[in-house]
């Protein structure tokens, strides 16, 4: 088991929901660390290259406007296995599925079959890196080395 960490970004529709506080803490009530945390509004640079992997798909265009639409909050997130600890807080990225208990099934319920119906892309609320290679790119995209911080949070040093 590896301390990782992944990046984690509360999408323009959970901060204009007022979502950011309920949001952060479902990943600070399971024990993760928070170590990098700012508010960011994307430009189309940033959306380009966040969203890199999904250029050749026909919801791109859409996408990049949804990452573009409000500022967002992007937070690094420190764990044991976080990339997929926290995917899994997340939740499946279709709010139709996600179950309760998830973010996403807990704040959200429209999905793609909603949304592609209607020709648009669908909110979810939040975005978590999938895997470690992606989560090491995002961090470096959205973060300078020196906006990351190591510290011990006081339930590590209660185990120690
Ligand atoms: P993820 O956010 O759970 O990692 P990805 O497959 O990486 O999901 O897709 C990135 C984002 O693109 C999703 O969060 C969602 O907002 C949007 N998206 C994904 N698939 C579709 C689709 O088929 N139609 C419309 N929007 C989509
Ligand atoms: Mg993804």
């Amino acid at each position: 088991m590896a301390i990782e960490r992944t990046f984690v970004a509360v999408k323009p529709d959970g901060v204009r929901r007022g979502l950011i506080g309920d949001i952060i803490k479902r990943f600070e009530q399971r024990g993760l660390k928070i170590v990098g945390f700012k508010m960011i509004w994307a430009d189309e640079k940033f959306a380009t290259e966040h969203y890199f992997e999904h250029k050749d798909k026909p919801f791109f265009g859409n996408l990049k406007e949804y990452l573009k639409s409000g500022p967002i909050v992007a937070a690094v997130v420190e764990g044991a296995d976080a990339i997929d600890v926290v995917r899994k807080i997340v939740g499946p990225t279709s709010g139709d599925v996600a179950p309760p208990g998830t973010i996403r099934g807990d704040f959200g319920h429209m999905g793609i079959k909603h949304a592609d119906g209607k020709g648009r892309i669908y909110f979810n609320l939040v975005h978590a890196s999938d895997k470690k290679e992606t989560a090491e790119r995002e961090i470096k995209l959205w973060f300078k080395p020196e906006e990351l911080h190591s510290y011990k949070r006081v339930d590590e040093e209660e185990v120690m």
